[in-house]
């Protein structure tokens, strides 16, 4: 199998993350595609021009990362806590990477055409999330889920691209699910590149 990702992209990290916890490694090549240089091989394996992207061995490719995420834990040997919570949770996460990703593209538009509007709401949106994931956790046998992985991921990609939110204050439990995931080198090693 082929995964097509981006090394910033949020989303691409999850489904890289998890390969590697699910003893995939060997079975998963990684193909960098920047999505905005619209790569050829991008395009063709996914119409919609995003990462990531799963091409498997018989060219038959997977969008969505939260798709890949259940693909990925189907051909795993060791199998991933899954329900309704977990469910829950990892929706709520997606949620709030998705504000943060729209936040930041709304942030790097022109002065001129920026909007306080939508920046003012992302942000909004965004606080009312990390809350919700703080006090809707509840205690975390494992972070080996999709749930806790989604949420660490988007904490992490706030650390890189809203770094000023301060999302850590009164919120001890993200804090530590975080801290948990950054201990693990599965997550140490696919951050993000020095913010540009
Ligand atoms: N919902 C998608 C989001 C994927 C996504 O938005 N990826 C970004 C990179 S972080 C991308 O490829 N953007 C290019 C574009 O939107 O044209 C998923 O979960 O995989």
């Amino acid at each position: 199998m082929k995964l097509i990702i981006s090394a910033t992209s949020p989303y691409s990290r999850k489904c890289r993350v998890m390969v590697h916890e699910l003893g995939l490694a060997d079975r998963v090549e990684e193909i960098e595609s920047h999505p905005f240089d619209d790569d050829p091989a991008l395009l063709q394996a996914n119409p919609l021009g995003r990462v990531p992207c799963l091409v498997l061995d018989d060219g038959q490719a997977f969008t969505e990362s939260a798709l890949i995420a259940d693909y990925l834990c189907e051909q795993a040997e060791v199998a991933w806590p899954r329900d309704w919570n977990d469910k829950r949770l990892e929706a709520l996460g997606n949620g709030l990477l998705d504000l943060t990703v729209a936040r930041r593209v709304e942030m790097v538009r022109d002065e001129g055409i920026q909007s306080a509007y939508w920046i003012g709401r992302r942000e909004r949106g965004i606080m009312r999330a990390v809350d919700e994931l703080e006090a809707g956790m509840g205690a975390l046998g494992t972070v080996l889920a999709q749930g806790p992985l989604t949420m660490a991921v988007a904490l992490s990609y706030m650390d890189f691209r809203y770094p000023e939110s301060q999302w850590r204050s009164g919120r001890p439990r993200l804090t530590a699910m975080l801290e948990a995931w950054e201990a693990r080198p599965s997550f140490a090693n696919t951050g993000p590149p020095a913010p540009g």
